[in-house]
C-alpha cells in the first residue's frame, strides 16, 4: 500500500491523483492551497443533512431526494441463517450498500452468522420491500430493521404513561433525581435514612429541576448485603407517604421487590425502578396490573454476585438482547410500550471499561424504541478515569461529562444525585441540540426525517 504514494486515511491511503506504484511524483510547483474551500460537514441526522443540501441553493425536490443518501446507518443482526445471509448480501449490493457477514457463510462452515448492514436512509427503503418477497425469514428480518431504523431516528417528545399520571420526556435531557434512604448507599448512605431528610432531599431536588424523583431503600451497590422487603418498605414507605401529593413530579420507587414495588405504586409512586430488569414474572405482573411506568435495567446476577464474572464474548450485543428480551416479555405480559424505559446498567456486573464502551455506544439503545435512561452519576468507573484515590465525592464533575455524553447520545432521563449541577449542564446540551436539530427549509426535506413507507 505504502508504495502507492498515499495518504494515510485512518488506516487506509487516498491515491494521489497521477501518481501511479513505484513512481516517484515530481514536486508540485505551487503549494496545495484551499481552493475550494474543502470542508468535510459534520451532519448527524437527517435534519442535518437536509440543511447541508439545502444550503447549495439545491432544487427542493433533489434535496429530499439527496439527504437520503447524505448518512450511512449501520445496523447489526444476530443470528442470520447460513441461507438467508448470501440474499442479504446481494440485496443491498443490488441497492448500492453492502453487508458484512462471517467468512464461514461463504464455504458453508457456519450455520448462522451476524451481519452488519452498511446503507443509506434511501437504500434501505429499497431495500425492506425487496426482502420482504424473499424465502428464509427475510421479511421478519426486515420487519424488525425497519422499526430499529425507524426508533433510532425518532427524536422529539413521546408520554411516558406512569400509574397515576403521564408525563413528557424525549423533548429534552431530562434528570431523575436520587434519593437513597439506605445506610450503606455507595455515596450517599446514612444521609437521608431519616424520613423527614429524604423528604427534604426529594423537594430540594424538585425545586433543582429533576423531572422525576428515584426513592430506593436497598443499596445495590457491588456485595451490598440483600435487605429483605419488609425492612425496604420500612425505610421507603413514609417518604412516599409523605411525599404523596407534595411534588408535581412524578415519583419513582428504585426495587427489585416486587411487593415493595406494589406498596410503592399504591402510596403513589408512578413509575417502578427495577434493577433486575423485570426478570421476576411477579414484577412483571405487579407492573401490569398497576399500570405503572417501569425501568427496565441490565445487571448479570445480583448486587452480591455481579462482579465476579466480567466476561462479556459481546458486551453490547449481550446487553442489548437481555434488554431487547425482557421488554418483549413485557408486552407480552399486558404492558404498554408507553410504560417501558430502558437502562444499559453501568457499573452493574461491567469493569470501568464496559461501562465506558456502554456509555459511548448509549444511543444503540434507541433501536429498542423506549427511552434510555443512563445512570452513571458518582460511580467507580468515573474514579477509574481520575486516578485510584478518587471517592465518590470527587466524581463531580468526571459525572457531570457522562451526563452530557449520555444526553448527547440520546438519553431521555439521566439518573444522578447532583441535581442542580446536571440540570445546568444539560441545559446547554438542550440549547446545542435545538441549533443542530433546527428543521430544514424545505417540506420535502423535512418529510425525509420520518420514515418512508
Ligand atoms: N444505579 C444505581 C441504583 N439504581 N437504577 C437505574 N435505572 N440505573 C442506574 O444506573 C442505577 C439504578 C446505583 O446508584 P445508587 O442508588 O446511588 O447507589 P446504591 O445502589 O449504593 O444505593
Amino acid at each position: 500500500m505504502r508504495g502507492l504514494k498515499g495518504v494515510p486515511l485512518a488506516g487506509g491511503f487516498l491515491m494521489r491523483r497521477g501518481c501511479s506504484a513505484g513512481v516517484a511524483a515530481a514536486p508540485p510547483t505551487v503549494p496545495a492551497g484551499h481552493r475550494y474551500r474543502a470542508r468535510v460537514l459534520e451532519a448527524e441526522t437527517l435534519a442535518e443533512v437536509a440543511r447541508e443540501v439545502e444550503r447549495t441553493d439545491s432544487d427542493p425536490e433533489g434535496v429530499g431526494i439527496m439527504t437520503r443518501k447524505g448518512r450511512v446507518y449501520l445496523v447489526r443482526l444476530e443470528g442470520v441463517s447460513l441461507k438467508a445471509a448470501p440474499i442479504l448480501k446481494q440485496e443491498l449490493l443490488s441497492v448500492g450498500g453492502d453487508a458484512a457477514h462471517a467468512r464461514g457463510i461463504a464455504d458453508h462452515s457456519v450455520s448462522a452468522s451476524p451481519a452488519v448492514l452498511l446503507a443509506t436512509w434511501g437504500q434501505y427503503r429499497r431495500l425492506l420491500p425487496k426482502l420482504e418477497r424473499q424465502p428464509f425469514r427475510l421479511r421478519d428480518l426486515a420487519d424488525e430493521v425497519d422499526r430499529a431504523l425507524s426508533a433510532y431516528v425518532r427524536r422529539g417528545a413521546r408520554t411516558v404513561a406512569g400509574a397515576h399520571r403521564t408525563w413528557t420526556v424525549g423533548d429534552r435531557p431530562r434528570v431523575m433525581g436520587v434519593v437513597n434512604v439506605t445506610p450503606d448507599s455507595f455515596s450517599d448512605g446514612g444521609h437521608f435514612l431519616a424520613p423527614e431528610a429524604a423528604v427534604a432531599e426529594a423537594e430540594r431536588q424538585a425545586a433543582d429541576g429533576a423531572d422525576v424523583i428515584d426513592v430506593g431503600g436497598e443499596s445495590t451497590r457491588p456485595n451490598a448485603a440483600p435487605v429483605p422487603p419488609d425492612e425496604e418498605w420500612r425505610r421507603v414507605g413514609p417518604v412516599l407517604e409523605a411525599l404523596r401529593g407534595r411534588l408535581s413530579v412524578p415519583i419513582s420507587v428504585d426495587t427489585r421487590h416486587p411487593e415493595v414495588a406494589e406498596k410503592a405504586v399504591a402510596a403513589g409512586a408512578d413509575l417502578v425502578n427495577d434493577v433486575e430488569g423485570l426478570r421476576s414474572e411477579e414484577m412483571r405482573q405487579v407492573v401490569a396490573r398497576t399500570g405503572a411506568a417501569v425501568v427496565v435495567m441490565h445487571m448479570r446476577g445480583t448486587p452480591a454476585t455481579m462482579q465476579q464474572d466480567l466476561h462479556y464474548a459481546d458486551l453490547r450485543g449481550e446487553v442489548f438482547a437481555f434488554l431487547a428480551d425482557a421488554t418483549d416479555a413485557a408486552r407480552r405480559d399486558g404492558i404498554a410500550p408507553e410504560q417501558l424505559l430502558v437502562d444499559p446498567g453501568l457499573g452493574f456486573g461491567k469493569s470501568a471499561e464496559q461501562s465506558l464502551e456502554l456509555l459511548a455506544h448509549a444511543g444503540e439503545f434507541r433501536s429498542l424504541g423506549y427511552p434510555v435512561v443512563v445512570g452513571a452519576s458518582r460511580k467507580s468507573f468515573l474514579g477509574w478515569t481520575l486516578g485510584a484515590t478518587s471517592g465518590p465525592h470527587d466524581r463531580l464533575e468526571a459525572g457531570l461529562a457522562a451526563a452530557v455524553v449520555a444526553a448527547e447520545r440520546g438519553a431521555a432521563l439521566v439518573r444522578t444525585h447532583d441535581v442542580a449541577e446536571t440540570v445546568r449542564a444539560l441545559r446547554f446540551v438542550e440549547a446545542l441540540r435545538r441549533f443542530a436539530e433546527r428543521p430544514p427549509e424545505t417540506a420535502e426535506a423535512l418529510a425525509t426525517r420520518e420514515p418512508d413507507r
